[in-house]
């Protein structure tokens, strides 16, 4: 009888597996483009999101079934996602099928995959983060939607001219994309503008202009579980057709003029915010998807339990970052306004549903919106804002009597005491609604307590936690790389594929030469790749055999690629004053993009690309040293990039990285980290190093540079970088090569805009942290020329990152901040 359910299991399976050839088959049939590779990869995603959808309805069936458990909504402007079909396929076991699927004559699977377009929704490691919180919530099976816009163009695409970034729009969808699912039955009202008007006591929004949202979905597979969790997108639609008697008098553009408005809200992540039309662009984008997603999670609750009163104790909203900031007050809006409940309810239900998470403290990021604008926009939530302050103040007032000062520190509006505008603080907002408000690493947490959010904190300090990043195991380390993968899974068991705390048991073993040199086999392995991709697209031939030195994220001072650059100035130097010497052959690779409007981040990439010109030409250099800087960032050729990293770069001014996640990739990938004590890098040292301890006590990280409070001493004392320059040679001979020209032949003012500030300013400490940077440097060298304790070192980094994965770091959110309603 024990045989039945596995023989009923493996015709289910049959079945499916049956089916899914079938339907691939019959959707390369209907192309008309033969067996092309976009044809294979069009009928194999059908295939897959047919199968997708079905798990889909099964999943949201049990769902509304598990009464009395909440749903988490995380509303995130931003969703890295990358490919998708290598991850389904891995998802759902369906490789062997897709192999049966492709005719004769059809390119191999791989392929295929490589050229699936990246869905490149987001800007850098908030974007990325939701992406891995995706693939988590699937696979851990929580009850749960992400929320995004379907952008058109990403963020954008960026070319290298003459070594220049040139932004382009990003055409990921020109082919369609086989993987979404139009919900033309979800659609909702989003209004701009107009009045607000009175009836019976009643204050009601009569917007000016509106557009339909429409949604759209993207399904993501779990990993060991059939369960699936969603994307909803929105896509704007105007509210009405093209205007006909205008169409008719032959004036087309403004029969349709409204359509192409209402487009506009989808073309891309982050306009340019330096005009007032890219402002205004920004705000409505925002609204847009808090007001669509909001309205969707009310219909579904009402669909469920009947009534609002209890969608406080069953709904999540989490708001990544500020973008959805606007949250509380549409939801504020919707419960008085649409449903009729009273301020005091309509707050509980709010502060109930809505958690917050920080991801930097940088302060030109934390968003603020001229009222003026904030009021054009949306009258009845200024009102909404209002009268929350005014409520909140009252509160302050009553905690702090007497002290003005703190009341307009945290006032939801900063009244620009010194002629500035009227601003509405959405952070403020945030905390103010939120029941919990989170940083995304210990260090930053702590900062954001002590720091920007500390009078929040005295009112509230229970309300603030830490909850620190981590990445999806799936796809940094079994899809990116196989050959390691494989290793672990001989070394330590597979159990670190559902439980990848059992990482640490590589710790006891990182020794053994034989396991060393085998995992140094793999990494040669995925250096080549990676070295014949470097050809295949730059042309630049490099060694396999030479130090990976890699930093690849958003292009940022205070992540300080300029250090990592002078560095190489001064390396390359130091080489062509003594060739003969022993040198560690280094490739030092960079990629990321720079904000469009980011004059300085721009810079930083020229240079990068003269620096390269320079030194790879050099005959007297040779191997030794080569740079290459791979444009296009994406999570697709961060899978290619990570696993063949030899040394990761983590090497932000301490204080400014709030968390890093690039960081837990390179390690979780057996790079080892040279980096500053800052963001989750303190946490990924004392993991390692926990698991892992060095018979000298020393860190397995190679660990540089000022400590936060150092930097905040030196700060305070009046930092004269000059100083530093004078009593280093090595430096002084570094800056004076890029200003006299040597990089930029022809046109020594080129670097004038970035090197003056280090010698004036320099807020990041880049002059402060070079010597440290460039010792730190030679101990790589040091052991990299020595490959069995390089490999020790870089398995006992692996070993220390079972605490990195989003499964754990789900689990903590789940704990702290979504299962239970707030108590306030
Ligand atoms: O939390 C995800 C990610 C962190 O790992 C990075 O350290 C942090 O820079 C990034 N934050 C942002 C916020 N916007 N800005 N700037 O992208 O979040």
């Amino acid at each position: 009888a024990s045989s039945r359910p596995a023989a009923a299991a493996k015709s289910r399976s049959h079945d499916a597996a049956a089916d899914f050839r079938q339907l691939a088959a019959r959707a390369l049939a209907q192309r008309s483009d033969g067996h092309s590779a976009e044809a294979c990869l069009n009928a194999v995603a059908i295939a897959s999101r047919t199968l997708l959808a079905d798990r889909w309805a099964l999943t949201q069936q049990a769902d509304a079934r598990r009464k009395g458990v909440r749903r988490v909504h995380y509303l995130s402007m931003e969703f890295l996602m990358g490919r998708a079909l290598g991850n389904a396929l891995a998802a759902i076991g369906m490789h062997e099928q897709v192999e049966a699927a492709l005719p004769e004559g059809a390119p191999a699977l791989g392929e295929v995959l490589e050229h699936e377009p990246d869905a490149a929704l987001g800007n850098g490691g908030l974007g990325r983060l939701a992406a891995c919180f995706l693939d988590s919530f699937a696979s851990l099976g929580l009850p749960s939607f992400g929320y995004g816009l379907r952008y058109k163009h990403g963020m954008f695409a960026q070319h290298i001219q003459d070594g220049r970034q040139v932004e382009q729009p990003d055409e990921w969808l020109r082919h369609g994309s086989a993987w979404e699912l139009p919900r033309h039955e979800l659609r909702y009202p989003v209004g701009f503008g107009g009045t607000v008007v009175n009836e019976g006591g009643q204050r009601r929004w009569v917007p000016a202009q509106a557009v339909v949202a429409q949604a759209v979905d993207f399904i993501v597979p779990g990993h060991g579980t059939e369960r699936v969790s969603t994307l909803r997108q929105w896509q704007a639609e105007a509210a009405r057709p093209i205007d006909f008697p205008t169409f008719c008098r032959g004036e087309f553009a403004s029969a349709g003029a409204h359509l192409q408005e209402a487009e506009a809200l989808n073309w891309v992540l982050y306009p340019d915010d330096s005009t007032p039309a890219g402002r205004e662009l920004r705000l409505k984008q925002e609204f847009l998807l808090v007001s669509a997603s909001l309205q969707d999670t009310l219909a579904r609750h009402l669909r469920e339990f009947g009534d609002v009163h209890s969608y406080g104790r069953l709904n999540a909203v989490h708001l990544n970052d500020t973008h959805p900031a606007m949250a509380p007050a549409e939801l504020m809006r919707l419960l008085l306004d649409e449903h009729g409940l009273g301020w005091d309810e309509a707050w509980k239900i709010t502060s109930q549903a809505v958690s917050y998470t920080n991801h930097t403290l940088m302060p030109e990021a934390l968003e603020t919106w001229p009222v003026s604008l904030f009021e054009a926009l949306l009258p009845r939530h200024l009102e909404i804002v209002y009268e929350i302050n005014r409520r909140f103040l009252d509160e302050v007032r009553a905690r702090f009597p007497g002290d003005d000062a703190m009341a307009a520190r945290v006032s939801l509006i900063d009244e620009g005491a010194h002629g500035g505008e009227r601003r509405v603080r959405m952070a403020a907002l945030a905390i103010v609604a939120s029941h919990k408000v989170n940083g995304v690493s210990a260090l930053h947490s702590r900062l954001m307590v002590e720091t920007i959010f500390a009078d929040y904190a005295k009112l509230w300090p229970q309300r603030f936690i830490n909850v620190t990043n981590g990445v999806t195991p799936r796809r940094w380390l079994e899809q990116a790389n196989p050959g390691l993968s494989a290793l672990l899974d001989k070394t330590i068991g597979d159990g670190w594929r559902a439980d990848l705390s059992q990482l640490s048991e590589l710790g006891a073993k990182a020794g053994q030469k034989r396991l060393g040199q085998e995992f140094m086999k793999v990494k040669l392995a995925n250096k080549q790749r990676l070295a014949d991709h470097i050809r295949r697209e730059l042309g630049i031939n490099v060694d396999p055999h030479s130090l990976f030195d890699v930093q690849i994220k958003r292009i940022h001072e205070y992540k300080r690629q300029l250090l990592n650059v002078l560095h190489v100035v001064a390396r390359y130097q130091a080489i062509i004053a003594n060739p003969s010497a022993h040198w560690t052959p280094r490739t030092v690779i960079f990629a990321g993009k720079a904000a469009s409007a980011y004059r300085a981040a721009k810079l930083v990439i020229q240079l990068i690309h003269d620096v390269a010109r320079v030194v790879n030409s050099d005959p007297r250099v040779g191997d030794k040293l080569k740079v290459v800087f791979l444009p296009n960032y994406s999570v697709s050729l961060a899978q290619i990039i990570l696993p063949a990293a030899d040394l990761s770069e983590q090497i932000s001014t301490a204080g400014t990285e709030a968390s890093g996640t690039g960081n837990m990739k390179f390690a979780l990938n057996g790079a080892c980290t040279i980096g500053t004590w800052d963001g989750a890098n303190i946490e990924m040292a004392e993991g390692m190093d926990a698991v892992s301890p060095r018979k000298d006590g020393a860190s397995n990280m190679f660990v540089f540079g000022l400590l936060t409070e150092e930097v905040a001493r030196i700060k305070a004392l009046g930092y004269d970088p000059r100083l530093y320059v004078e009593e280093n040679r090595q430096l002084k001979a570094v800056l004076d090569a890029i200003t006299g020209g040597v990089f930029s032949w022809g046109d020594p003012d080129r670097y004038r805009a970035l090197v003056q500030p280090l010698l004036q300013h320099d807020p990041y400490l880049l002059m402060a942290d070079f010597a440290a940077y460039v010792e730190c440097q030679k101990t790589v060298d040091a052991l990299y020329d020595e490959p069995t304790a390089w490999a020790e070192r870089a398995l006992r980094n692996i070993a220390g990152m079972g605490f990195f994965s989003t499964d754990r770091t789900i689990g903590e959110y789940v704990q702290q901040v979504w299962a239970a309603p707030a108590k306030r």
